[in-house]
C-alpha cells in the first residue's frame, strides 16, 4: 500500500475529563462531566452527590501520570496527541476575570513536555466540560453572556500557549447537543419546555462564538489552525423506500446544519423550514450575520465511530447502553451496540469533503470493548487491530478518491473513563490501565498488542496497513 501523504499527523486523542482525575485540586471548580457519574447517558446529576463514586473524579489519574504517558505515546511515535484544556481549571467559576495561575501552569508543562518528545498538541478548547457555575447561574448556552465568557478563556489560552499550540478546536461535537444537551450545551431542559428551542438558541450563541475566536486567534497568532468538531456517524436508509431515502438525508441536515454554518459562515437556506417546523425563534443580534461570515473555521474536525440505519421516521442504532435496535445486516457490532463500519467513514469523508472542498482532521475513531487481560500479563488486542486497520484503508482510498484529510488521531489511545456510560470496562486504548469501574487497580500502564502494530504503522507512514 502506498503511504499517507507526507507531514500526514498521526496520534491518539483524549479528553480532559475523562483521563485527568484531579477534580477538584489547585483551584479547579466543576464542569458538567464532573457531576455525571454514569456518564453522559446518565445526564440527570446537576450537583456531586455524596456516598456516589464518580469514576472521571481521579479517571487514570493523567494529571499526575502524564509524563508516563506521553512517553509511551512518543514511543509509539506520534506526531500529533489531541486532549481539551479542562476550562474549570483556567476558569473554576467562568465568570471570573482573573484566570487561575496553577491550571494555566499545568497546561505550560503538558504541552511543553508534548514537543519535547516532537509531539505536536491538538486542543479541544470546550470537551463537555462547560463550567457548572455558568449552567446554575446564566442557564448554559442560551445564555448569550457565555459568548464572552467563552471569549476571554479563549483570550488567555491563545495568548498563554501562542508558541506552543498551533491547532485547536472551538467545541467537541457541536452537533452532539441535540441528545446530550447538558453536557454538549450546559443545557437544563426544563420539564415541559422547548428542547429544540434551547438547543438552537444554545447552537446560535456557540457559532458566535466560535467564530469570534476563530477571529480573535488568528488575530493573536496568524498560524493558528482552528477547527469546528462534529460527531459525523454516518447513516443508510433501512429499505430502497423513497420515503426512507429521503428521510436519511433529511436526517444528516441535522449535523451538517452546524458544518454548514462554520464553514460557510452563514445559515443554509433549509435552516428556516427547520425552525419553523419546529416552533422555534432564534434570538439573534445585528451584527450576527456578520460575524458567521468572518470567522470560518479552518479545517473539519470529526469523530466517527459507526453508522446507523434509517426506517419509517425512525434512526436505528445501538444506543450508547448497549441497547441494539434492529441493526445493519452486513456490519458487525461492538458488546455496546455500536456498528462496525469502516467504508462508512470513507464515505463520511467523501460526503464532507465534496460539501466543503476544507481540509479534514479524522479526531476521533476507536473501538471501545472489553479487553482481556492473560495470565502473562499481554492483552491480545486483535479485534482493535482489525477495527484500526479496515478504517485506516479507508481513509486512504478516500485520499485516493482526492479527499484531503490532515490527519488521525485514534481516540482513547489510553485507556479511559468512558464519556457515554462512565465506566472503565469499555477500552479503547493501546495501553492498558490497571483500574476497574469501582476504582480499583494500581494505574499501572500496559502495551497491548496493538501498542506495537500502531508503532509500525505510524513508522512506515501507512505503508504496513
Ligand atoms: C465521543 C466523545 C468522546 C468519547 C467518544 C466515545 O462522543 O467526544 O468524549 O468518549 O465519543 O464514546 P464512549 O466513551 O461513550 O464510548
Amino acid at each position: 500500500m502506498n503511504t499517507f501523504k507526507k507531514g500526514f499527523l498521526w496520534g491518539g486523542a483524549v479528553a480532559a475529563n475523562q483521563v485527568e482525575g484531579a477534580y477538584n485540586v489547585n483551584g479547579k471548580g466543576l464542569s458538567v462531566s464532573d457531576v455525571i457519574p454514569n456518564g453522559l447517558i446518565g445526564e440527570k446529576h446537576y450537583k456531586v452527590e455524596s456516598g456516589v463514586y464518580y469514576p472521571n473524579h481521579d479517571a487514570i489519574e493523567f494529571y499526575y501520570r502524564y509524563k508516563e504517558d506521553l512517553a509511551l505515546m512518543a514511543e509509539m511515535g506520534f506526531t500529533c496527541f489531541r486532549t481539551s484544556i479542562n476550562w474549570t481549571r483556567i476558569f473554576p467559576k467562568g465568570d471570573e476575570l482573573e484566570p487561575n495561575e496553577e491550571g494555566l501552569k499545568f497546561y505550560d508543562e503538558l504541552f511543553a513536555e508534548m514537543l519535547r518528545l516532537g509531539i505536536e498538541p491538538v486542543v479541544t478548547i470546550s470537551h463537555y466540560e462547560t463550567p457548572l457555575y455558568l449552567v446554575d447561574h446564566y442557564g448554559g448556552w442560551t445564555n448569550r453572556k457565555l459568548i464572552y465568557f467563552y471569549l476571554h478563556y479563549c483570550e488567555v489560552i491563545f495568548t498563554r500557549y501562542k508558541d506552543k499550540v498551533k491547532y485547536w478546536m472551538t467545541f467537541n461535537e457541536i452537533n452532539a447537543i441535540h441528545f446530550i444537551p447538558f453536557a454538549a450545551g450546559g443545557i437544563r431542559i426544563p420539564a415541559n419546555g422547548n428542547k429544540l428551542q434551547s438547543v438552537f438558541q444554545a447552537s446560535h450563541h456557540m457559532f458566535i462564538a466560535s467564530s469570534l475566536a476563530v477571529q480573535m486567534g488568528h488575530k493573536i497568532n496568524n498560524d493558528f489552525q482552528i477547527g469546528c468538531m462534529l460527531t459525523l456517524s454516518t447513516m443508510y436508509p433501512a429499505t430502497c423506500k423513497p420515503e426512507d431515502v429521503l428521510g436519511t438525508y433529511q436526517m444528516k441536515k441535522r449535523s451538517w446544519y452546524f458544518s454548514d454554518v462554520m464553514m460557510r459562515g452563514y445559515y443554509p437556506s433549509y435552516a428556516k423550514q427547520m425552525w419553523e417546523q419546529y416552533n422555534i425563534e432564534i434570538v439573534m443580534e445585528e451584527e450576527d450575520e456578520d460575524i458567521l461570515k468572518k470567522g470560518t473555521c479552518d479545517y473539519i474536525g470529526f469523530s466517527y465511530y459507526r453508522s446507523s440505519l434509517y426506517e419509517d421516521g425512525m434512526v436505528i442504532m445501538g444506543d450508547t447502553a448497549g441497547n441494539t435496535g434492529t441493526s445493519n445486516p452486513y456490519l458487525d457490532t461492538t458488546p455496546w451496540g455500536w456498528q462496525i463500519d469502516p467504508i462508512g467513514l470513507r464515505l463520511v469523508c467523501n460526503e464532507i469533503y465534496d460539501r466543503y472542498q476544507a481540509p479534514l482532521f479524522i479526531v476521533e475513531n476507536g473501538l471501545g470493548t472489553i479487553d482481556k487481560l492473560e495470565k502473562d500479563g499481554s492483552i491480545q488486542d486483535d479485534y482493535r487491530i482489525d477495527y484500526v486497520k479496515s478504517h485506516l484503508k479507508e481513509v486512504h482510498a478516500a485520499m485516493q478518491e482526492g479527499c484531503d484529510i490532515m490527519g488521525y488521531t485514534y481516540w482513547g489511545c489510553i485507556d479511559i473513563v468512558s464519556a457515554g456510560t462512565g465506566e472503565m470496562k469499555k477500552r479503547y486504548g493501546l495501553i492498558y490501565v490497571d483500574r476497574d469501574n469501582e476504582g480499583n487497580g494500581t494505574l499501572e500502564r500496559r502495551k497491548k498488542k496493538s501498542f506495537d502494530w500502531y508503532r509500525e504503522v505510524i513508522a512506515t507512514n501507512g505503508q504496513s496497513l
